[in-house]
């Protein structure tokens, strides 16, 4: 049974560690200037966590295969000094292990955060409620309208809170359910959210940036392939979080601004 027990284990890790060298369930493609530093990070972490997880299997297997011996008549083999400097070790290792991942993975994570947005970035407000998203563009004019949230109405389709009849601004803010944005272009997004937690995730752009209602969280990046992409929430924020998704279409420039030039006209 002991020895058994031992293959099923080697087997099993085996298997599953020939999954992630194969990459059979991996991240799609990445279409985001920041991207490559992510995925190489992910690389690293996966490898070396990997190796550890690898090689603490296989010693499992090879210790239930080695004492599935049933002699009597065998002495029990001692590790000196008992096993508090095999957990210390164990301790020190992994501590180690994922010391050196935080430093070496900062660098990927403030291009992400601490880096800010670039000057000329295109803005774009996202509004998160329960369950959709809603995209805001400042329209001819270039500047947005102020933002009311006793105004906000679902049924006239006033998702933000606009004031038009009061403030110029507003008037000519392009308000759509798609995110559309000019490839190669930095885009600068201002999350909010009108009721509970929300996430924005977008798997190509490795990015993924909670909404926290009442705070505005700014999130940059740079789309570098055209294409329709998925936005999914990923908090789960009610009953219909299930279906709370949007797209995000990446354009050649023109595209993008005759798209735009479509939607102001409305
Ligand atoms: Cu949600």
């Amino acid at each position: 049974m002991g020895r058994l027990f031992a293959v099923v284990v080697t087997v099993i890790t085996l298997l599953s560690v020939s999954f992630f060298v194969m990459h059979t369930w991996w991240m799609p493609v990445d279409i985001s200037t920041t991207g490559p530093a992510i995925d190489h990070q992910l690389e690293e972490t996966m490898t070396g966590s990997g190796l550890l997880f690898l090689g603490g299997q296989l010693l499992l297997g090879l210790f239930v295969w080695q004492s599935s011996d049933k002699n009597p008549a065998r002495k029990i083999k001692i590790f000196p000094g008992g096993a508090n400097p095999l957990v210390a070790a164990a301790i020190i290792l992994v501590g180690i292990e994922i010391l050196t991942l935080t430093f070496v993975g900062s660098k990927a994570w403030a291009a992400v955060n601490l880096v800010p947005a670039a000057a000329d970035s295109l803005h774009i407000d996202v509004q998160a409620e329960q369950f959709a998203f809603y995209f805001r563009y400042a329209g001819p004019d270039g500047q947005f309208g102020g933002l009311h949230p006793d105004k906000i109405d679902d049924g006239s389709g006033n998702y933000f809170g606009l004031d038009p009849a009061n403030d110029v601004a507003a008037r000519d803010d392009v308000v759509v359910g798609s995110l559309v944005i000019p490839v190669n272009r930095p885009i600068l997004l201002t999350l909010h959210s009108k009721d509970v937690g929300h996430s924005f995730y977008v798997p190509e752009l490795r990015i993924q940036q909670d909404f926290v209602p009442g705070i505005e969280i700014p999130v940059h990046f740079t789309a570098t392939q055209t294409g329709k992409f998925e936005i999914v929430c990923t908090q789960l924020c009610g009953l219909g979080h299930y279906n709370m998704k949007a797209y995000l279409q990446v354009m050649s420039e023109a595209d993008y601004e005759q798209w735009l030039k479509g939607q102001e006209g409305q």
